[in-house]
């Protein structure tokens, strides 16, 4: 028979250590014995170097025989059954007793093989603890610790009381994996770890994932000497040659570890995994300084301690974050009520304490229009402003909210004593407008049991690193950072800004109605205003008018030769312009009352209108030699007279507006059109519209002006060429508008324009 062990003997060191698979050290810890026994065959296929040292028979008398072959009947039968069923059941363990020597026996199956550790009672026989007394402890400390660090430090003091270690920790890790001690208790006489952090390197990644199967684990005597799994070579499973002790319980502990435990000073250790949501949230950590073996039942006692406080870690973190909730929200509510009875709110409650306690915040600030608005501890303005413009050209839509600043504002550095830490949300006016709420810098001291960057050090032979020497304090200083946010903070904070955002736009609206509501005013006064000229036209202004009129023709009828002819000039340009005047009175009259007068509308043939006004026109029609041609106008419901009005001046404006020595030619055209195609945004899409084209061969006008001319005294030729109030087009628009049509004009200067007037066909 050809046996072998099958001990790893890979080195660890810098770049592998993190690899190391501890799971299959091919050694176990010397305080019991194990055996591998094929599943289904009961035959012993790895045995420990250390078997004869428990039961006298040494690993070849053990090595390939069958469990009958070596254990009493009815013990290997009733071993059989345990071993055989469907989960093994670690909490009830098997008691082998030989040669009188009773052997707590711990088994789980690791592939195909049984694993059987063989432990014997430290005192001699199976002493199971007071476990009514024990469980009582444990709920009476669940109900009278409220706190998270109350509940942690009274499960290290009975974690202490029942496994009687010198000392234990609760260690808990950061989001990073580096841990610290944040409960703990001690042996009088030793120095306190309480409060120092350790870095992740000193569990690597392997551990913790094994830390996360196997929630217990034991070294009985650091200075131990592994014993080596043995193995038959020439067995007819070749190659077959480890053993995966991931859930064994004497599996021997990585040489990195022990090493690091020895410079430490510790002589015994039991660690029990803390896990929430499948993650390690931390350790339960045992030192004794001296060889320490905790029996099974004792062990699956603190174990049980272990999931007492992990059963509660999920629940207390909540309740605080709760806590802190209830007071943030308290906060949140009277600072919208705030918002929701202050027109002005930001000018008049902008200081609120609550906008701070909304987020337990050290300074806020609000910039708008241009304007800050500080609560709290802030930095200068000149460095808010520049923070509120960096962040508004960066992050606009998004809101952000970080414990430091400075990894994303370079300038953060000067401002941290205000502004470390942000919460900042914009406000979509685009001018750098936002809210911002501050956190001091909160310097942290961290305890580093040792300088984490010396975490591993070469030895003396420079070849293989070993864990740091020293754990001397080593304090780091953390700068330029905030108490981070919480979730209920980063919240309120969201839901204040979008509160005061809507109620920024609706202040904007309301600015909006309240101008278009003057202005609309205004234009009623001055409605109302034109509507007077009317009167004052008629009586003050237009008898005046024709007596001054009457006199001139008076004067300049008379023969009188003691009249010079420069006088006799003077009048007559005096008549001239009371005739002017009187025209723009009537014109202006015309236009008010196209918008005041009560509108009465026909339905009448457009072509009997037309031919009215041609025949009005006819004396100047004959005089400028002008031909009009018209197609067949419509039926259409106007106010009769208006519509006169317009063709009125439209027609004797194409015979004005002549070239020299041209005929005057008017044509006019019918068609019809949908809203879509009429050039100005007021025509409804998809409704049908007559459209009466006056086409004319004048001299036309630049097309920049074409929405122009339809305004009150816009002329575009000069008076003395081509005279007129400058009204008649403004009364055509107001015409159009009264029969909710329209009015557009197209032309090329030098060749004619086209007055297209749009009437809804309904
Ligand atoms: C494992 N390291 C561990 C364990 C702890 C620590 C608790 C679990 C094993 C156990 O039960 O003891 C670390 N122990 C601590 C810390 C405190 C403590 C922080 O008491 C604080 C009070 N370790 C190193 C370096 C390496 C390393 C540099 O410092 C590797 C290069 C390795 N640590 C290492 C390995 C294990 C380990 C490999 C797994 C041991 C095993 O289970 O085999």
């Amino acid at each position: 028979m050809n046996i072998k062990d099958i001990v790893n003997r890979d080195i660890v060191n810098l770049t592998n250590c993190e690899s190391e698979p501890i799971h299959i050290p091919g050694t176990i810890q010397p305080h019991g014995f194990l055996l591998g026994i094929k599943k289904g065959v009961s035959r012993i296929d790895f045995c420990s170097a250390n078997s004869a040292e428990f039961i006298g028979l040494r690993p070849e008398q053990l090595l390939g025989k069958l469990i009958p072959e070596i254990f009493p009947a009815e013990q290997a039968a009733a071993f059989m059954q345990y071993a055989d069923e469907e989960i093994i059941d670690s909490a009830r363990p098997f008691v082998f007793s030989l040669n009188g020597t009773f052997f707590n026996t711990t088994v789980h199956q690791s592939g195909p093989n049984i694993i059987l550790e063989l432990e014997p009672f430290p005192d001699g026989t199976l002493n199971l603890p007071n476990l009514y007394n024990q469980t009582r402890n444990f709920v009476s400390i669940m109900e009278k610790s409220s706190r998270l660090l109350e509940l942690c430090q009274d499960i290290a003091d009975e974690t202490r009381a029942i496994t009687g270690y010198d000392r234990v920790m609760i260690y808990r890790f950061d989001p990073e994996y580096n841990g610290e001690v944040i409960a703990e208790s001690k042996r009088e006489d030793l120095v306190s770890f309480s409060g120092q952090k350790y870095p992740h390197t000193d569990i690597p990644v392997q551990a913790r994932e094994l830390y996360i199967r196997n929630p217990l684990r034991m070294i009985a005597d650091i200075n131990y000497t592994p014993v080596p799994l043995l193995t038959i070579d020439d067995s007819p499973e070749k190659g077959n040659h480890s053993l995966d002790l991931s859930l064994s319980i004497l599996r021997s502990v990585s040489p990195m570890h022990i090493e690091y435990l020895k410079n430490m000073g510790v002589g015994a250790t039991l660690t029990i995994s803390l896990l929430l949501n499948h993650k390690l949230w931390g350790l339960i950590a045992c030192h004794h300084y001296s060889p320490k073996i905790l029996p099974h039942y004792t062990r699956l006692s603190a174990l049980l301690q272990g999931h007492f406080l992990t059963s509660q870690i999920a629940v207390r973190e909540v309740a605080e974050e709760f806590e802190i909730g209830e007071e943030v929200d308290k906060a949140l509510v009277s600072s919208l009520t705030l918002l929701h009875e202050n027109e002005n709110f930001i000018e008049a409650c902008h200081q609120s304490p609550s906008l701070l306690q909304l987020a337990n915040a050290t300074g806020a600030a609000i910039y708008y229009n241009g304007k800050l608005y500080k609560n709290g501890l802030v930095p200068e303005d000149g460095e808010l402003i520049r923070l509120f413009e960096f962040l508004s050209a960066n992050y606009a839509n998004k809101g952000l909210d970080t414990d430091r600043l400075l990894d994303i504002y370079p300038d953060a550095g000067a401002i941290s004593k205000f502004a470390a830490g942000i919460i900042y949300h914009s406000m979509g006016s685009g001018n750098g407008d936002g809210i911002l709420w501050l956190r001091q810098e909160k310097i942290e001291t961290i305890n580093w049991a040792g300088n984490p960057d010396k975490a591993i050090l070469p030895n003396e032979d420079g070849v293989r690193l070993s864990p740091r020497k020293s754990f001397e304090l080593w304090k780091e200083i953390v700068k330029d950072k905030s108490l981070p946010w919480k979730k209920s903070e980063t919240n309120a904070a969201s839901s204040f800004s979008y509160a005061l955002q809507k109620h920024i736009n609706f202040q904007v609206i309301r600015a909006q109605e309240d101008k278009n509501r003057i202005l609309n005013e205004e234009l009623q006064m001055a409605n109302k205003e034109l509507a007077n000229l009317n009167w004052i036209s008629t009586h003050d202004l237009k008898e005046p008018l024709r007596k001054i009129q009457i006199f001139a023709s008076k004067v300049l009828d008379r023969e009188d030769p003691d009249l010079s002819a420069q006088v006799k000039d003077s009048v007559e340009r005096m008549r001239f312009a009371a005739e002017k005047m009187q025209l723009l009175i009537e014109d202006i009259l015309t236009y008010s009352k196209a918008g005041t007068i009560e509108k009465v509308f026909k339905n009448i043939d457009l072509n009997l209108v037309l031919s009215n006004v041609l025949a009005e026109l006819q004396d100047n029609i004959e005089d400028k030699q002008a031909t009009i041609h018209a197609e067949s106008l419509p039926y259409l419901n106007i106010i009769p007279f208006q519509v006169h009005q317009l063709f009125i001046n439209l027609i004797s404006n194409a015979i004005k507006f002549v070239k020299p020595e041209t005929q005057p030619e008017i044509r006019i055209s019918v068609s019809t059109t949908t809203g879509e195609h009429i050039p100005t945004d007021k025509a409804v899409a998809g409704k049908t519209y007559y459209r009466i084209a006056l086409a004319d061969n004048g001299i036309g006008f630049d097309e920049a002006y074409s929405e122009r001319i339809f305004d009150v005294f816009q002329r575009l030729h000069p008076a003395h060429k081509y005279p007129g109030t400058g009204i008649g087009l403004a009364i055509c628009k107001k015409i159009m508008e009264n029969h909710n049509g329209f009015i557009h004009a197209d032309s090329i200067p030098g060749e004619g324009s086209v007055f297209s007037i749009y009437f809804p066909t309904e």
